[in-house]
Parts: structure tokens; sequence; C-alpha cells
């Protein structure tokens, strides 16, 4: 039985780039873009299946493609029967409830009796029942923004991300509905042959998310501040410690996480050191 996996990334759209960087951050090389809709990888057992990202979860419910890189808002939407396997934290976003900029709104009982428009029924009329509202839901495509300014509804229902399309159409975020970022998702059924190439693949992201997430760091510091520098940068293991040609000194190397970064430089300038050097980690295995 063959253990080729077939991918499934969005063709083109918000997903399309950061799945290809994270796939070829991984070491395996394939042609894309030019309206391609098929690709195999010339390194690792994996060929492409490019299309709508509206498409992946159906295609991947019934194994036409084995996994498949899609928004999380997309997946619960769809409700196939697929199974989500790892959060890959790009093209993170928000469903939200947005109501006009005029409206007094104060709390989520005041949605009751509004008319929502949302290409999201789904997800809405659950957040709906588990919240106990009774309002309607009315589905459209595209351009769900502009519903409420056409008469067509009181209120929509919407992906977010910085805010400005809801704030260039007169309306403002009432309540986040659910909160999305791109996913990998798994047919159920795969043979064990494809499931080892997916373990390999996931191994593989991990260590690329892993790197994104930390830097490489190299200072300088009195000997005395050793002890207070290893407990602020613990390291994978520890951290290593070399000797300086200046007496008294020494060179510490180690790893600091990308959110702790900043917190954690003031308190070793505080501790004596100096000629703090931060280095981007292409991979990290741990
Ligand atoms: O053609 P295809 O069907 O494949 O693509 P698509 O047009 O349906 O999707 P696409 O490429 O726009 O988005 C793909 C996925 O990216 C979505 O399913 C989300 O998971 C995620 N994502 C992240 C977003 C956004 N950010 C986003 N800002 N999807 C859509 N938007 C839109 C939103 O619909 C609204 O119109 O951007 C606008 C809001 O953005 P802000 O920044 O003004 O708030
Ligand atoms: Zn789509």
């Amino acid at each position: 039985m063959s253990n080729v996996l077939r991918l499934a990334i969005q063709k083109s759209g918000r997903l399309s780039e950061d799945s290809i960087k994270l796939i070829k951050e991984c070491g395996i090389e394939f042609s894309s873009g030019g309206g391609t809709l098929k690709s195999v990888a010339y390194n690792f057992p994996i060929e492409f299946l490019f299309l709508r990202d509206d498409d992946i979860p159906g295609y991947v419910a019934d194994g036409v493609a084995d996994i498949g890189i899609v928004g999380e808002n997309v997946s619960e939407e769809k409700r196939q029967k697929v199974r989500a396997v790892e959060k890959l934290g790009f093209s993170k976003c928000r469903l939200s409830i947005a109501v006009t900029k005029s409206f007094n709104y104060k709390e989520k009982s005041d949605i009751n009796g509004m008319k929502i428009a949302t290409s999201y029924p789904n997800i809405l009329s659950g957040y709906l029942k588990e919240n106990n509202i009774k309002a309607s839901i009315h589905e459209i495509s595209g351009s769900v923004e502009i519903a409420p300014s056409i008469g067509l509804s009181d209120a929509v229902c919407d992906i977010v991300s910085s805010g400005s399309t809801l704030i260039s159409n007169g309306l403002k975020e009432a309540e986040v509905v659910f909160r999305s970022e791109a996913v990998l998702i798994a047919c159920p059924e795969l043979s064990k042959g494809k499931l080892k190439t997916l373990d390999d693949l996931l191994f593989r992201i991990s260590a690329v998310r892993n790197a994104h997430n930390t830097k490489y760091i190299l200072l300088n510091a009195p000997d005395k501040s050793i002890d207070t520098i290893i407990s602020l940068l613990p390291g994978v293991k520890s951290p290593t410690i070399m000797p300086l040609a200046k007496t008294g000194w020494s060179s510490l190397h180690s790893v600091v996480k990308e959110n702790e970064f900043w917190q954690v430089i003031e308190k070793l300038k505080a501790a004596g050191a100096e000629g703090i050097l931060v280095i981007p980690i292409e991979k990290i295995i741990l």
C-alpha cells in the first residue's frame, strides 16, 4: 500500500503562502504556482492538491485528499468527518457578530430578535443556541459586511482580523463567536503507511514551529552573575558556558522564547550581561 500522502492546500488566498512556506521550511521541495492544480514533492512521499479552501474539508473527509490545511472556521462550519491533527499558528482571525456603530450594544441578549447575515450559519446557530439567543440567520456567500447598510440585516457574523473592514462599513464588533487559526486536518481512515508519513511530517512541522518561537542567545557576563543568568535562561537542557580570555568573565549560550524575549533581556542587562546577540533558529529537535 502506498505511503504517499495527498495534502490539500488552498490554491490562492490568505492560507496559501503560509501553507507553502511551512511545507518548504520542512525541507520538502515541490513546485507550486502558475495555476498548478497538482504537484509531487521531489524528496518526501507527499503530493499536493491546490483547491478552494471551502472544498478542502469535504475532499479530506472523502479520502480524495489524506490531509489538508484549512482555517478552523471553515473546518468547523463544513461539519465534515475529519480529524483536527495540529494547529499551525498562522491565519489567526475570529468570527464575530458585529452591529451598526450607532446601535447601543451592551450585552449578548441585545442580539435577540436581530436578523444576522453570515456565511457561517452552522457555527452561528450553534453559538446562538448555546447562549440562548433567539435571532434569525440570513445566509449569504460574500460581502457580508455590506448587508446592514443595504437593509438586508441588522447585524453580521463575519471573519475579523484587524477590524478595519467593520469600521469602514459602519459596524462595530459585539461578540466573538469563534477563534480560528490554520489547522492540519486528516481523513479519519489512513493506512499504516500514510500514518507513518504523517508522523514524519508532524515531526518536521514541530521542529520548524519550535524554532519560530525560539531564539538563540549569546552573551558575555561576569562569572558572579552566571547563576542568576542560568535561572533566566534555562535553555533546552542547560546553557553552555565558556570562559572568556578576560579573567572573571564567561560567554553563555542558550535559547529564549520569542514571547518572553524583551522581559528576559531587561533582567539579563540588570544582572550584568553585555554583548547580547540574538540569532534566529531554523529547526529545533527536542
Ligand atoms: O478562494 P477561496 O475560497 O479558497 O478563499 P476565500 O476567499 O474563501 O478565503 P480567504 O483566502 O479570504 O481566507 C482563507 C482563510 O484565512 C479564512 O477561512 C480564515 O481562516 C483566514 N483569515 C484570516 C481570514 C482573514 N484572516 C480575514 N481577514 N479570512 C478572511 N478575512 C476577511 C474577512 O472575511 C473580512 O472580509 O478579511 C476581512 C476582515 O479583515 P480585517 O483585517 O479588515 O478585519
Ligand atoms: Zn473560500
